[in-house]
């Protein structure tokens, strides 16, 4: 408990650089915390960053976690993986040679991801003059104008003489003193940037820690790969922590898989709640220096620490001019984990250059379809609408309802908070609760159509089939077909029985208030049937044989078969014989007044002589007073109870 309260209580921020290449990002860092970032031997000995490095400073009550990226166009896929959960940007210009194309590059993927803040660090000023200097602040002041880092504090720093960094770490703080702290009760996920295996503890994978918590004995699930993993073990910033909270550099220690099946890219989650994808909608905005975007352009898609090729299609438009934005459908040539609201950059396919970025706006989307002219609109709903009208439009365009599962997957919402909106639009009309537990909302629209369906349905049975007195409740569902689900379907018919439109029977489904009305042909037929059962007494003939006598066809005459039956006039005491229900109350009759003279035990060829019928008869009538507890089987014999 105490590691929790001390998380709490001081406060964790990512510090992310950027900057050109050569420009001191690495040596700052270094300044600042006395960590080199730089771990690769490569790294050490061509002196230059190529993949993240990380370092850490507490400071004024603050724990900074610290990203440091490489400058090297090259390497511009690495700095995007690191780039991506930062909360204060450190942007890094050499005062000796001012802004250079990574800085411009950089800036733009902190501006796409949607970073708020940062410091801008001048670096080497002890390799110039004041002038040179001066020159340096206006330019990159210039360059600013307008952008997020506008009103940034701009220091002159020195890693060699140490000059400014007071300066700069007082600014950091109070730049992190702007940033919200992220609320540790969402799900946990962390976008994982580094697996490695450690001698002792397996396989440890780092990321920076975007949101919820994550503690020894955790179950996550790794995505997009799918396995269910147990959580061994936590660090943040070099330390074994209890629970690290968003906002940490954080090292998770897994159970039950090797280091060689994690990698970059991947993301470890709270498991069970969201799905890997091959396809989002998005709001795409292309950099005023890109060249404009054609239909179906292939282009790299960089989210989180993951990369993959995505083709881009926009919907309603042809193609993106430079400078615009709008909403687009991306077909991903991975899986990939992304959810709503998730920033992310695109870079062209050939040269690489970074040419755009843009959010989530449904993450599971489905393919774009020129008739589908809703779809901007709802998108719309999506990226900008109140949580009551991002459920209803969800719940609008599910064909099938929305189910508690698939919100979650869309939103990331909390159970608390997808209840409460639900509740709010049910209470409003707006959506129909088919179910609550588990959750299934289906559209007011879609509900009403599926009651006037089943209405339908109904009466259609009971036309074609007077002389039935309803439908079988399974065969009106599977009438409705499979895009009507199962709680859709009993929630319609619950609410039609309860304003009595509708009446069950058993199993059958029936008009309210609708009798059988026969024919005068059938009732004559049905008295037939019902005279010919009971002038025989115990010997009864077969079904067919009473059938075939009638003059209406098998079809309609099995019918009244099946109404005599439900009257209870006729009984089938077995597969194959009828009774009528005369002759079975003489024969119980008969048996109480052999038990009162002969006593309560019966053999069965007794039985055969008091009633006069034989073993075809006897056996089936005998296991029928066996199951209506009139006989008892005892051995050879029946007791009379
Ligand atoms: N004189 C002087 N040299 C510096 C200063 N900061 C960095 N350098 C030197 O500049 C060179 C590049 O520094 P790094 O910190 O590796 O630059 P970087 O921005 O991390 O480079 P990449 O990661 O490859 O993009 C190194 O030789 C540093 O020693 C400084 O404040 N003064
Ligand atoms: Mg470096």
């Amino acid at each position: 408990m105490a590691t929790t309260a001390e998380s709490v209580a001081s406060k964790s921020v990512i510090v992310g650089t950027a900057g050109h290449i050569d420009h001191g990002k690495s040596r700052l860092v270094e300044a600042l915390t006395g960590t080199h970032p730089d771990r690769l031997e490569e790294e050490k000995r061509r002196g230059i960053t190529i993949d993240l490095g990380f370092a850490f400073l507490e400071e004024h009550g603050v724990r900074f976690g610290f990203v440091d990226v490489p400058g090297h166009e090259r390497f511009v896929s690495n700095m995007l993986a690191g780039a991506a959960g930062i909360d204060v940007l450190l942007l890094v210009i050499a005062a000796d040679e001012s802004i250079k194309p990574q800085t411009r590059e950089h800036f733009d993927i902190c501006r796409l991801l949607g970073v708020e803040r940062g410091v801008v660090a001048l670096t080497k000023s002890d390799l110039v003059d004041k002038d040179t200097l001066e020159l340096a602040r206006l330019e990159a002041e210039e360059y600013l104008r307008g952008s997020f880092l506008a009103d940034a504090r701009m220091i002159a720093v020195s890693a060699k003489t140490r000059a400014g960094l007071d300066d700069l770490k007082k600014a950091l703080t109070d730049a992190a003193s702007s940033v919200t702290a992220r609320d540790p009760s969402r799900y946990f996920r962390l976008p994982i940037d580094r697996a490695f295996a450690m001698k002792g503890f397996g396989s440890v994978v780092t990321g920076t820690l975007i949101s919820g918590t994550v503690g020894a004995g955790d179950e996550v699930e790794l995505l997009p790969a799918g396995e269910r993993l147990r959580v061994r073990g936590v660090q943040s910033g070099g330390k074994a922590v209890e629970r690290a909270v968003p906002g940490q550099r954080t090292a998770v220690n897994l159970a039950g898989i090797e280091h060689t099946a994690l990698q970059r890219g991947m993301v470890l989650l709270t498991p069970g709640k969201f799905r890997k994808t091959r396809r989002i909608d998005a709001r795409l905005e292309l950099l005023a220096s890109a060249r404009k975007m054609k239909q179906g352009a292939r282009v790299h898609f960089h989210a989180g620490t993951a990369e993959t090729i995505a083709e881009a299609f926009f919907h309603g438009q042809k193609e993106l001019q430079p400078g615009a934005s709008a909403f687009a459908n991306l077909k991903f040539q991975d899986d990939i984990l992304v959810l709503q609201g998730d920033r992310f950059i695109v870079r062209q396919f050939s040269p690489v250059v970074t040419i755009g970025g843009g959010m989530v706006v449904d993450p599971l989307a489905r393919r774009p379809m020129l008739r589908d002219t809703g779809r901007v609109g709802y998108l719309a709903t999506l990226e900008r609408g109140s949580r009551e009208d991002i459920l209803a439009a969800l719940v609008e365009r599910a064909v099938l309802g929305l189910g508690y599962e698939e919100i979650v997957a869309r939103t990331a919402w909390r159970d608390d908070e997808v209840r409460h909106v639900a509740m709010k639009l049910s209470a409003a009309g707006r959506v129909k609760a088919v179910s609550t537990e588990p959750l299934v909302l289906v559209a007011e629209k879609l509900f009403a159509e599926v009651r006037s369906k089943i209405l339908e349905k109904v009466e259609k049975f009971q036309k074609e089939n007077p002389l039935l007195p309803g439908i079988l409740r399974e065969d009106l569902r599977t009438s409705l077909g499979k895009r009507v689900r199962a709680e859709t379907f009993r929630a319609a018919l619950e609410e039609m029985i309860t304003q009595k439109k509708l009446d069950t029977l058993g199993e059958l489904v029936k008009k309210a208030g609708s009798e059988i009305t026969l024919q005068p042909e059938e009732a004559k037929a049905k008295d037939q049937i019902e005279a010919a059962f009971s002038a025989a007494g115990l010997e009864v003939p077969s079904v067919k044989e009473v059938l075939v006598k009638l003059a209406i066809e098998t079809r309609r005459a099995e019918r009244l078969l099946q109404i005599l039956l439900r009257e209870k006039n006729l009984v089938r005491v077995s597969p194959e014989l009828i009774f009528h229900r005369r002759a079975l109350a003489e024969l119980k009759e008969k048996l109480w007044t052999y038990k009162k003279s002969k006593g309560e035990r019966i053999s069965v060829p007794a039985f055969k002589e008091l009633t006069g019928i034989t073993r075809k008869y006897a056996i089936p009538l005998l296991e029928y007073l066996d199951r209506e507890r009139v006989t008892r089987r005892a051995g050879d014999e029946r007791v009379i109870l």
